[in-house]
């Protein structure tokens, strides 16, 4: 067991940066019983306290290293981490405002249970999945990604979650599903900003099938070790790193898997600027954003932006003899 007592920690390691990226913090349930709280202690200790973190039940944890496997699949960039204050003050996230700085404390109080996500469509075994049961599909993995905003700014977060395979495997999909359709919460009551026409509601989203299989493709439901905070999404959001970040979308409580390319939100709000596809691409530039390069939060200047946000060698395959500029 290598997690450190906080006194054992000098101060030099004291960003949560590096102390996570020493000790990769990864869910093995039950296994570390005695580890949680000695876990819960070194957030406190390195986190910078906010209330809306600290109110998050923490998840047993387990320092694994970051396997050649791991980040040879694409599962954990070695890149730096944006700190937890970053992740979770810095969001886009319209249900509750279109400020960045402004959704963590609009969503403060969102309540997350019960929650379900029902999973239908064309499937021979639909099912409305209780959080719980949700939460049990699949081993909990850490992964650690790169997301790129089609804003022009980028971070690196540590997720915690499943791959959506898991998921899509149980309900066995037809072999008429080509697509698969998510939604977010429709609730003006709990999403305040759900009361202006800012966006239609509810947010939509949509991946081809072989995208959603893919393994890089994931249900996140923490981040950070711990419990996904409200403002990135809670319970569960999708992730989905080489799409341009509003691909990866929040609070979902509907699955569907359907024949014919479903109309995302962004595409339906501003089709010429926003595509299907939406894979991150420097050589596609987007009426407002050039998209070549990106701010990395937390750093200065700006870095070039890779093709796939750098995940070519990953899912580059899967838009084999694809026109990129015409399937944007
Ligand atoms: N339901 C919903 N999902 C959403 C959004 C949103 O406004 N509503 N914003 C998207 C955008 S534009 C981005 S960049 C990411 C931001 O995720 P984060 O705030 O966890 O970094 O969430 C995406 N998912
Ligand atoms: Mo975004």
């Amino acid at each position: 067991m290598l997690i450190k007592k906080p006194d054992d920690i000098k101060s030099s390691e004291i960003t949560d940066q590096k102390v996570y990226l020493n000790r990769r913090l990864f869910m093995q349930g039950a296994l570390l019983a005695g580890s949680a709280a000695a876990t819960g202690l070194l957030y406190r200790k390195l986190n910078v306290p906010s209330a809306i973190v600290e109110a998050r039940p923490k998840i047993s944890s387990v320092v694994t290293p970051a396997s050649e496997d791991a980040i040879r699949n694409g599962f954990k960039t070695t890149e730096p981490l944006n700190s937890l204050q970053d992740i979770t003050n810095y969001n886009n996230f319209y249900e509750f405002d279109t400020t960045k700085e402004a959704v963590a404390s609009a969503a403060r109080n969102f309540v997350t249970r019960p929650w379900s996500v029902s999973v239908e469509g064309l499937v021979n075994k639909k099912r409305v999945f209780d959080l719980d049961d949700l939460l049990k599909v699949a081993p909990w993995e850490e992964r650690i990604y790169r997301l790129r905003c089609v804003e022009g700014w980028s971070m690196v977060i540590p997720w915690v979650g499943f791959p959506l395979s898991a998921l899509l495997k149980q309900v066995e999909p037809l072999s008429s599903a080509r697509y698969v359709a998510f939604e977010t919460l429709l609730d003006p009551t709990r999403m305040p900003n759900q009361n202006t026409g800012v966006l239609q509601w509810p947010y939509v989203e949509g991946l081809r099938l072989d995208e959603a299989m893919h393994p890089l493709t994931i249900l996140a439901t923490g981040l950070y070790g711990e419990t996904l905070p409200p403002q990135d999404g809670a319970p569960v959001r999708l992730v989905v790193p080489w799409k341009y970040g509003f691909k990866s979308i929040k609070s979902i409580v509907k699955i569907s898997l359907v024949e014919d390319e479903p109309v995302p939100t962004w595409k339906r709000e501003w089709p010429q600027a926003y595509g299907f596809y939406s894979n991150v691409n420097p050589g596609v530039s987007h009426p407002r954003y050039s998209q070549k390069y990106e701010h990395r939060i937390g750093e200065f200047g700006s870095r070039p932006t890779l093709l796939f946000n750098g995940y070519a060698d990953q899912v580059g395959s899967l838009y084999q003899g694809m026109d990129l500029r015409a399937n944007y």
